[in-house]
């Protein structure tokens, strides 16, 4: 066996210290895709299919050479020659192919599957762009496209391509495929489809191009603006091209390998992750009668085959089509919906749920509850807000379908690869052992009492935070103070997950502070989010944060104490720069509406404590660690469901009968912030703020503050006690591992192997 000094040369034909960092980077690439070549096994048995609009994989070069066991033999390999593997790191690009967590659990599930051996690939598209890069002029988000695929060389073009029919026309789906490695484990693929006619040369200001042209446009972005007729045509059809071209993968791989169809099951099991893919359901009963199987035994075939995952409970996010639109995109899929949407309205009297409305609406989820055999939720509380609320219709239907699986993600990417300081001192004070299984972490328990590990953890802690204020100097050309406390609210923007209600707070702080009533600690308040491009108040709240952070800056009476760091273009390489140095993770969403998220979880990984509410997996943190060891506020979800039954919320009451609320919302439109800010977008907020409120910030405002001050004060007047809520924390995440997740998936729904 060769040493990988030995197969660079060999690869680079020269010795490391004549190559370039280009040259090496290729070398690199070459050495792990022939390594992960090798441990491609073949498939007996049952092969999931994971389908996905949305595959966040991050940056690759690392991940690999972990995965592969490469990573410290390569590092050292290099400073040996003068070079290094960060610098490397650099050139490589990130695959930006989703949006926020949905697209991050499919990356980590996709590690997962591959580490614990079991045959399962991605199945989705290969956007040329990607999501939007987001630049800041006038402290305002600017969209900008990102050529992430033009230097990657991550992704293979295969020969094969499958016709798909859009709109009457036909098109060649071309596979191209990335490989995915596992830790120590077999190798899988993420299987990407591209329209090959695509052409960048369309993209005019911003992310702005013509959404009519099918054939230049259908694989160049993702999710393409949904605001308007014409982009959601293109998502639909950016869907149908993904399903069919998928569902005709699954079905001549099968086939290879000895399936008949007829036992479809026995060789496939396809999880479809939310509705974006639901499609494939009547797309593989058209191919199913194609290949000469009748309809109704198509049905139960598919039934069989296929499962569905559905990540939120918000309406607008729930997919619904006018039936004409799918009449004009894939008229060939119609009769068979129609003909689906009888046999579901023959199960049940109930109009609620039918596939197809009276209006004429198809609805995606009901079609996938209806034609799969399991229905999941991603965290204990989600799930039953599915079963007893929301799709409560459908659980007194089909009782059996519905279970929970609570999300996870990879530790190898969220904690080896991202702190790698923490994973030695994981690993020299409890062994290797928990970088297969998670659950070994709980061995640091024995740590609780031992005041020296609690202060070399607190120090691995206030290097990392060193890290990323270096970072953040170098790349946002922000300072901050790394003696303060790093809170941290990372995720996309939406007003669910409350960053106005952080906003707020961070308006009461100013004020406090210039009162002189001075915190226990001088805090730090970190951001990373993008907006929607369309979703108008989502962008207004981060001006607000990039203004107040301005504001904030220049007034010596209040910088030294609190300091507002928005990050531009947060995606999964700033996050990996996060994660390691934050010391409270806000998780403040109001209970019921963020289904599980994950970033909770690689926060609590890392050491962080949780503020946050009772909802998503937070429940489940809470748990894990108890309550004396995560900040807990703010209504419950029942509350919250039946304050919106009741129809009886008033946000004015509440900014009119508290002064600390009325304070800091009309500091919104003061001078300090006008100075810097835009009085359209400031003013659009204020108003959102007094008059809708949807989403009850004003409500746990003060049990917001209250909680917040008092992990500020637990921080400063009591590190061992705030060091050892760290320890549990971490000693408490093994449960969120996705490798126990899948192993979950896999015993109670694929059986895979
Ligand atoms: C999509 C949209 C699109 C239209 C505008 C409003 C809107 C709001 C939310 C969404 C989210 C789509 C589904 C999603 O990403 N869900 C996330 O899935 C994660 C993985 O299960 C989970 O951790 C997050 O809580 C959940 O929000």
């Amino acid at each position: 066996m060769m040493n990988v000094e030995q197969r660079l040369t060999g690869i680079l034909g020269k010795s490391i210290s004549e190559a370039d960092d280009r040259q090496l980077y290729s070398a690199l690439m070459q050495l792990v895709q022939d390594q992960a070549g090798e441990q491609i096994r073949p498939v007996s048995g049952r092969k999931l299919y994971y389908i996905s609009a949305e595959f966040l994989l991050g940056k690759l070069l690392s991940n690999n050479l972990i995965n592969l066991n490469l990573y410290d033999e390569v590092k050292e390999c290099l400073e040996k020659s003068g070079k290094s593997l960060a610098a490397l790191e650099e050139i490589d690009s990130e695959p930006s192919l989703g949006n926020g967590g949905l697209g991050r659990l499919a990356a980590c599930f996709l590690d997962s599957l591959a580490t614990l051996n079991l045959p399962g690939d991605g199945v989705g598209l290969l956007y040329h762009c990607g999501l939007f890069r987001q630049k800041f002029e006038n402290e305002l988000q600017h969209e900008k496209p990102d050529f992430w695929l033009d230097n990657n060389g991550w992704v293979k073009r295969t020969d094969k391509a499958y016709p798909v029919m859009l709109a009457g026309r036909q098109y060649a789906a071309r596979l191209c495929q990335i490989a995915v490695t596992g830790y120590n484990g077999r190798t899988n693929q993420l299987n990407l489809f591209d329209l090959e006619s695509v052409d960048e040369g369309i993209i005019g200001d911003g992310i702005s191009f013509p959404k009519d042209q099918i054939e230049k446009n259908l694989t160049l972005f993702l999710y393409p603006d949904d605001s308007d007729d014409a982009g959601r045509l293109l998502r639909l059809y950016q869907q149908y091209f993904m399903v069919s071209a998928g569902a005709q993968m699954i079905l001549e791989e099968c086939a290879a390998r000895g399936c008949n169809y007829h036992d479809l099951a026995d060789y496939a099991a396809i999880q479809i992750n939310d509705t974006h893919p639901s499609m494939i359901i009547p797309e593989l009963i058209r191919l199913l009668g194609e290949k000469g199987v009748g309809f109704d035994e198509a049905v139960e075939i598919v039934t069989n085959t296929c499962a569905y995952t559905n990540h939120t409970i918000l309406s607008e996010a729930l997919e619904k089509w006018p039936a004409g639109s799918l009449y004009r995109v894939v008229p060939h899929l119609m009769p068979i919906i129609d003909r689906l949407n009888q046999i579901a309205r023959s199960r049940s009297s109930d109009a609620s749920t039918a596939i197809i409305d009276g209006n004429g609406t198809v609805h995606m989820a009901h079609m996938d509850i209806h034609f799969t055999h399991s229905t999941n939720g991603v965290a204990y509380l989600h799930t039953e807000i599915l079963k007893n609320s929301e799709l409560a219709n459908f659980n007194r239907l089909y009782p059996w379908k519905f279970n929970n699986k609570t999300n996870g993600v990879t530790f190898r990417r969220w904690l080896m690869a991202c702190n790698p300081m923490l994973t030695k001192e994981i690993e020299s004070r409890i062994g290797p052992g928990f970088k297969k299984d998670a659950d070994e972490l709980k061995n640091l328990l024995a740590l609780q009492e031992d005041e020296a590990a609690l202060q070399r953890f607190a120090d691995i802690k206030a290097a990392n935070k060193r890290a990323l204020a270096k970072w953040m100097l170098e790349t946002q050309g922000i300072e901050i103070n790394p003696d303060a406390m790093f809170a941290i609210q990372a995720k996309r923007l939406h007003e669910y997950k409350r960053q106005q209600m952080n906003l707020l707070f961070l308006i009461h702080q100013y004020f406090e502070i210039k009162a002189g009533h001075l915190p226990p600690v001088p805090l730090v308040s970190i951001f990373g989010a993008k907006a929607a491009p369309a979703y108008t108040i989502a962008k207004d709240i981060i001006h607000a944060l990039r203004v107040l952070s301005r504001v904030v800056a220049e007034d010596p009476a209040v910088s030294p104490w609190m300091q507002i760091a928005f990050v531009e273009n947060y995606n999964v390489s700033a996050a990996e720069k996060m994660f390691p140095a934050c010391d409270l993770s806000e998780q403040i969403s109001l209970a019921s509406k963020e289904a599980s998220g994950t970033g909770n979880m690689k926060f609590m990984l890392n050491g962080a404590v949780t503020l946050g509410t009772m909802d998503g997996a937070n429940v489940e943190i809470a748990q894990q660690v108890g309550g004396e060891n995560i900040y807990i506020f703010g209504q419950s979800s029942d509350q919250v469901i039946r304050r919106y039954a009741a129809g009886d919320y008033c946000a004015r009451e509440w900014y009119e009968g508290d002064p600390n609320i009325r304070r800091a919302i009309d500091f919104l439109l003061s001078d300090e912030m006008l100075r810097y800010g835009s009085r359209e977008n400031l003013e659009r907020l204020k108003n959102e703020l007094i008059y809708k409120d949807w989403f009850q910030t004003l409500p746990d405002f003060n049990a917001y503050t209250i909680r917040k001050l008092q992990a500020m004060t637990d921080y400063a007047v009591n590190p061992v006690k705030w060091r050892r809520m760290c320890l549990v924390n971490i000693a408490n995440a093994g449960f969120f591992s996705a490798d126990r997740t899948i192993a979950e998936y896999n015993r109670d729904i694929w059986q895979l192997g």
